[in-house]
């Protein structure tokens, strides 16, 4: 095995004895477990001057092992490392036994794979540019004098058949460059449109500047920091969100319950939040709906056609990494109410373990009515106030934010909703001139078009492993003898039986959905109990199909597919979308074309948010909404909130 042998420096010991250690099969890594880990890769010869980390995270035991798990009982403990060498160009699966402490594996990655881009390089880049004689010499041709006003923004550099050959095997990012007025101010605002600095991250050196035609810096400023917004309004109340009974949800560990739901919270550093293990009881029986629930990839394609630009097409699940990107939420500001949070340790690329409070936030909403009737005749009336339970992280990707949101219902749904917002991403026009590919959303700024396109990875297992996929479409009966008044229509329902038969998109002129059933398992009017996808805004990718983008980003082609449950399919985009010459994931797998029906599956749905910018979208984009929900379809025997008690009578609303 081609490892690196070179040590020139001991990884130093973190701290004392683990302040945490794992209780479950499924816990992420601690504190203590990731310096292990480093630990044994450093006295195993795999870690060196010149080999970053690019990141540690457990391997997840199989289902089967995590299903026969009683507390207590002992279980293996063991996480994938990936390495990278600077000098040698190349990277390295290690696989940490972290019982045994060692490493019983280390495989090279293909030579034209890139690991995904490390925290740390994002900063090492930007100083790159900012010691580099070309960047100095650029920016003096742009009339810009001071250098430290300049916000250098490395992007991935994907891999489009275009590259030159001097790039060939290298590790990449081209970084845009933007101007403050002053150090706080929003660079954003002031895009310098016309260069493109490409840097050899093995190096950390400024390989060339691409210089296009220079366009005049726009000329407002675009500030959204507290200083500079001088009358804010004063007409707003307090509002306190008080449990003075405490919340009605318990945390163990990382297993959460509330009401009738119980599951895991998890962490990775690709994924950021994932959950585990969710179950509903019912009637006193604990019921299985999913095993494992993330938002695996995305990506964010841009429409400007330009050679400056057609490159940026940011996968932040799979080139960058949500749980690295993640915040510290602060109380009173991102949640609001008696809140659990999460702590998850992250390890940087030089096995430095830092840990992220606050990571996770977990708390209880009131989310308006829940049901209610009043009967006019008799003048009875009930009403419920619905409660959720909602876990949640926020990552911050450069100019974007993106929160991540799964919440729970007293019905049994579970609703998974993602918050966009931050900085659009600008570019320069000329006085007078109308942007082609986005839209003017201050004088001689232009956002262009993009779309915000994430991939959700659900385990179904409801009421048992084995689930299949069906496909409802609303469909109108053509008038004639059996429906004389064309008034009639249907719900036509198709099993999928192959994984080519489950590549789906929604259609909202059939009321598209998908049931997710268990055929062996029926309720009490004879069909198999299901949960419902229930689509919310999508809609298709833009750029054509053969667009060189679509070979990473494939898994957009479909908003659901369907696949044999496969604990090495964990990604839509492949393990390694960075730079990757032909793309994996959920178009290569799938081109087996296996079963998908009655057998344990994975659900992949992909849902987009266009974005055609306007005004108000500046100079910081105000939160906009979609997702998914998951609600029970004929898993219960009727609404599973009736059992709900009516606010108390203090509250005089209900009697
Ligand atoms: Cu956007």
């Amino acid at each position: 095995m081609a490892i690196p042998t070179e040590i020139k420096h001991e990884t130093p010991q973190h701290g004392a004895a683990p302040s945490t250690t794992s209780v479950h099969p499924l816990d992420p890594l601690t504190a203590a477990e990731l310096e292990e880990a480093v630990r044994i890769l450093a006295r195993e010869r795999h870690l060196g001057d010149n080999i970053r980390i690019a990141s540690i995270n457990l391997i997840e035991p199989a289902k089967s092992v995590v299903e026969k798990y009683r507390t207590g009982s002992p279980f293996e403990r063991k996480a994938l490392a990936v390495l990278m060498d600077r000098v040698k160009h190349s990277s390295y699966e290690a696989v940490v036994d972290l019982v045994n402490k060692s490493v019983p594996s280390v495989t090279p990655l293909p030579s034209e794979v890139q690991p995904s881009i490390m925290l740390d390089e994002f900063s090492e880049c930007e100083q790159a540019v900012r010691r580099s004689p070309l960047f100095k010499e650029a920016l003096k041709k742009r009339g810009v004098k001071d250098a430290d006003l300049v916000m250098v923004e490395p992007w991935s550099a994907g891999m489009y058949g275009t590259e030159v050959p001097e790039d060939k095997g290298l590790r990449r990012m081209r970084a845009l460059c933007f101007v403050r007025s002053e150090p706080k101010d929003n660079g954003y605002a002031r895009p310098i449109d016309s260069m493109v600095i490409v840097v050899d991250l093995y190096k950390m050196d400024v390989v060339r500047i691409e210089e296009y035609p220079i366009a005049p810096l726009p000329p407002e400023p675009g500030n959204w920091a507290r200083e500079y917004i001088p009358n804010m309004r004063k007409d707003l109340k307090p509002v306190e969100i008080v449990q003075p009974e405490g919340v009605s949800f318990t945390v163990e560990g990382n297993q959460v319950e509330w009401q009738k739901w119980k599951f895991r919270v998890g962490f990775t550093s690709r994924e950021g939040l994932v959950l585990h293990t969710i179950s509903y009881t019912d009637d006193g029986v604990e019921r299985p709906i999913l095993y494992r629930a993330s938002i695996c990839e995305m990506v964010v394609p841009y429409g400007d056609p330009r050679e400056q630009y057609y490159r940026k097409n940011a996968f932040d699940i799979g080139e960058y990494g949500l749980g690295m990107l993640a915040n510290s939420l602060a109380l009173g500001c991102d949640c609001l109410g008696v809140i659990h949070y999460f702590d998850f340790p992250l390890v940087d690329s030089h096995g430095t373990v830092t840990p992220l409070k606050n990571a996770v936030c977990l708390h209880e909403e009131d989310f308006g009515i829940l049901w209610k009737h009043t009967d006019w005749r008799t003048g009875q009336s009930e009403v419920r106030r619905s409660r959720r339970l909602s876990v949640s992280f926020i990552a911050t990707v450069g100019n974007y934010e993106y929160g991540f949101y799964w919440y729970f219902y007293q019905d049994g749904s579970i609703q998974c909703e993602i918050k966009l917002t931050g900085i659009m991403n600008t570019t320069a026009l000329a006085p007078g001139e109308q942007p082609q590919y986005g839209m003017e959303i201050a004088p001689q700024l232009n956002a262009p078009f993009h779309q915000h396109i994430f991939a959700a990875r659900l385990v179904p297992t409801v009421d048992g492993p084995n689930n299949s996929v069906v496909e409802v479409n609303t469909v109108s009966v053509p008038t004639g003898p059996t429906n004389p008044h064309g008034n009639a229509f249907v719900a036509e329902e198709t099993v999928f039986a192959t994984e080519k038969e489950a590549q789906r998109r929604v259609n909202s002129a059939s009321a598209r959905f998908w049931r997710v059933v268990n055929p062996s398992k029926k309720n009490r009017l004879g069909r198999p109990v299901g949960y419902r996808l229930v689509p919310g805004e999508n809609c298709p990718p833009f750029v054509q199909p053969d667009a060189a983008v679509m070979r990473r980003a494939g898994f957009t082609s479909n908003h659901v597919w369907v696949t044999p449950y496969d604990p090495k399919e964990r990604y839509a985009a492949g393990e390694y979308p960075n730079q990757h010459p032909t793309g994996d994931g959920l178009p290569n797998w799938t081109k087996a074309n296996r079963k998908v029906d009655n057998t344990e599956i994975a659900l992949w749905y992909v849902f987009a948010h266009n974005h055609v910018p306007r005004p108000e979208d500046w100079p910081v984009m105000p939160v906009a909404m979609l997702g998914f929900q998951f609600r029970p379809d004929g898993f219960f025997e009727q609404s599973a909130a009736m059992d709900v008690p009516p606010p108390p009578a203090k509250d005089h609303c209900c009697h």
